[in-house]
């Protein structure tokens, strides 16, 4: 039977998330792994050729589980080159912010093939109906053994501070259910930087949220998180964990010597504000935040629109120009959480 039972349904309602045990084979992962590494290799081979990086630094060698922590940790702290690996190697899901080493077909493919991935679309279309808007904000995340949190880098591959996802999106969408499958590349435990939540049912809404941290993530404090344990969820790889965007989460530190390389990916229905077949320059400052996408600065796309299936995106070149063309829209009003300085 495809999609969730009632019963899981019953408990994805009630808790706020559910784990699906092996929703992606390991056929399914491995492009995606693939095309990681060929990105790895790619940025290696352009510091190597400008003299930043040695070919031993490079560590072809190390399997995908331990290669990107042993090449950042292989670096100095903070030289130009450790900086432009974690750049790159952070910003792999097509935003077009980072000039990448080597181009992004081979990514595009293989990330919109486990997007659109059909046991998992098929439990998405239980809980949010069959007509599905990609959304924006979907991430390649590659956490790093013993990353020194807070450190002042481009991209930030150690804690991710308990928030709910919708903290991250406009006050308007609060009332639309988007779901996020988080799903690891490699096996997550406590030790590498597993998922951590808190259960939340939807309808119990938004929980403040702070911000000021210099890795810019926003964080719930201490005094208003849910008074309940949270729950780690180890996970194999290919594993799904199902979260409402209300569902309070945080990964931790890694102190292990495997990268916990994984992927979260959103899926709204087809009612949720977004930005499909919008011009970015329609996002000025003036313009109404109630008017705008949930996440305003990446371009949404359709996953399915049984109404119009000529929509629907399929193929890495078509999505990776939709994706493109939100490489320069930076207008976001965000939703004016409480600032405290830097920590
Ligand atoms: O993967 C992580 O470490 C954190 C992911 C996360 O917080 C999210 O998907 O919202």
């Amino acid at each position: 039977m495809s999609g969730l039972t009632p019963t899981e349904l019953d408990e994805f309602r009630q808790r706020g998330f559910l784990v699906k045990r092996g929703l992606y084979a390991d056929a399914d992962l491995q492009p995606l792994r693939v095309a990681i590494t060929a990105a790895l290799d790619a940025e290696c081979d352009l510091l190597i050729a400008q003299g930043a990086m040695t070919e031993a630094e490079a560590c072809c060698d190390a399997p995908f589980e331990t290669r990107f922590g042993r090449v950042v940790h292989g670096l100095d702290t903070d030289s130009p080159a450790q900086r432009r690996i974690l750049a790159s190697m952070q910003d792999l899901f097509l935003t077009g912010r980072v000039e990448h080493a080597a181009d992004s077909a081979a990514v595009a493919d293989a990330l919109l093939a486990c997007i659109r991935q059909e046991t998992v679309l098929d439990c998405v279309t239980s809980v949010i109906g069959e007509d599905i808007i990609g959304s924006s904000t979907f991430r390649i995340r590659g956490k790093i053994p013993l990353w020194e949190s807070g450190r002042d880098q481009p991209y930030f591959p150690g804690e991710v501070p308990w928030h709910q996802d919708a903290g991250y999106m406009l006050a308007h969408c609060d009332a639309h259910l988007i779901v996020t499958c988080w799903v690891p590349l490699v096996d997550a435990t406590v030790g590498n930087g597993c998922m951590h939540v808190y259960p939340w049912r939807f309808d119990q809404g938004v929980l403040p949220h702070y911000f000021g941290r210099r890795d810019r993530y926003i964080w719930i404090p201490d005094d208003h998180l849910p008074d309940t344990d949270p729950v780690p969820v180890e996970m194999r790889a290919g594993d799904v964990l199902f979260l409402t965007n209300m569902t309070p989460h945080a990964t931790f530190d890694n102190v292990s010597d495997t990268t916990r390389w994984s992927m979260d990916l959103r899926y709204g229905p087809m009612s949720i504000p977004n930005n499909v077949d919008e011009a970015p320059e329609s996002y000025t400052e003036s313009r109404r935040p109630d008017s705008m996408a949930c996440a305003p600065t990446e371009a949404d796309f359709v996953i399915r629109d049984s109404a119009h299936p000529d929509r629907d995106v399929v193929d890495g070149e078509v999505f990776t120009e939709i994706r493109m063309r939100y490489a320069r829209q930076y207008v976001n009003p965000g939703r004016g959480w409480t600032h405290i300085r830097d920590r």
